[in-house]
């Protein structure tokens, strides 16, 4: 499980025994935060690596390949994103690919684990700056709460247009976002006019979770859309669920605010290859 020594290679397992895996020169740091159990390590060929409970949340090389599609979709759909929420996403990236949106007036980043934040500041080169400022309250147009989302969307009386949920799998302690009930309070936060995305975990491998979550999500929202991309570090393809309050047509993105972002994985020229599946998946979910 997890490091082996011997090989030193981390491998993070899947159920039934599938494995996604790389090979290290050290692990760096290791601690049990108040949530669950943290590693970095230096691998071979990808930078670092970040685990949670044993999970690939990131590798440094690559990172973009979940970021950019987790945040610039739903950003480039919306027509006017102002307001932006990130639940989890301590390591910054999330929010890193947010700002550089100029729409954004102010993002609201809520994570659980300042253990998570702080080991990411420390180590890892994907949001260092950023992180810097937001523990100093120095970033104009952010602010990092430190606390439980589920809570903060429940009791928050301010709305949001785009709202992105950054979390480890819909299994564990995460599970409570890929509840009806969670999806429920989100809409109700939504702006008229909104949009709702969230990682949802390997469509091979946590099928069930994935179906469970889609089903949840057209209870609750407008329309659903499932899109899946391959992410460096992660069992592939990765999927996404999207959910829209209002009237915004996701399969549609505006290209001339693309411009500007520098990406080097998400294509808005090609926007629509986002939503080309195996038929396998497609057969799932017209099921679902
Ligand atoms: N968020 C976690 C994605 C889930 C990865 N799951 C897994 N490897 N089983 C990533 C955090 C990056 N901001």
């Amino acid at each position: 499980m997890g490091y082996n020594e011997q090989e030193r290679a981390f491998i993070e397992w899947y159920p039934r025994g599938y494995g996604v895996g790389f090979k290290v020169r050290e692990r760096l740091f290791e601690t049990q935060t108040k949530y669950q159990r943290l590693e970095i390590y230096e691998t071979e060929g990808f930078g670092k690596l970040l685990v949670l409970d044993g999970t690939v949340q990131l590798v440094e090389v690559g990172e973009e390949s979940y970021h950019e599609v987790l945040v610039h979709p739903v950003m480039l759909a919306h027509p006017n994103p102002r307001r932006v929420l990130v639940i989890g996403g301590g390591d910054g990236g999330t929010l890193r690919e947010v700002l550089k949106h100029g729409t954004v007036e102010k993002a609201t980043m809520v994570e659980i684990d300042d253990g998570v934040v702080e080991a990411s500041y420390i180590y890892l080169d994907v949001a260092k700056d950023l992180l810097d400022r937001l523990l100093k309250g120095e970033e104009p147009r952010a602010e990092l709460i430190i606390g439980d989302g589920v809570k903060y969307l429940r009791e928050s009386d301010e709305r949001f247009d785009v709202i992105i949920v950054d979390s480890t799998d819909p299994v564990g302690p995460a599970k409570l976002l890929f509840s009806e009930e969670f999806y429920r309070s989100a809409y109700e936060k939504l702006n008229e006019k909104g949009l709702y995305i969230t990682q949802a975990g390997s469509v091979y491998l946590f099928t069930n979770e994935l179906l469970d979550a889609y089903r949840a999500m057209k209870r609750v929202f407008d329309r659903v859309y499932y899109f899946s991309f391959p992410v460096i570090g992660y069992a592939s393809p990765w999927s996404f669920l999207v959910g829209v309050k209002g009237d915004i047509d996701f399969r549609k993105v505006d290209t001339r605010r693309a411009e500007k972002l520098g990406l080097y994985y998400y294509d808005p020229e090609r926007h629509e290859t986002l939503f080309q599946m195996p038929k396998y998946v497609r057969d799932l979910l017209e099921r679902a």
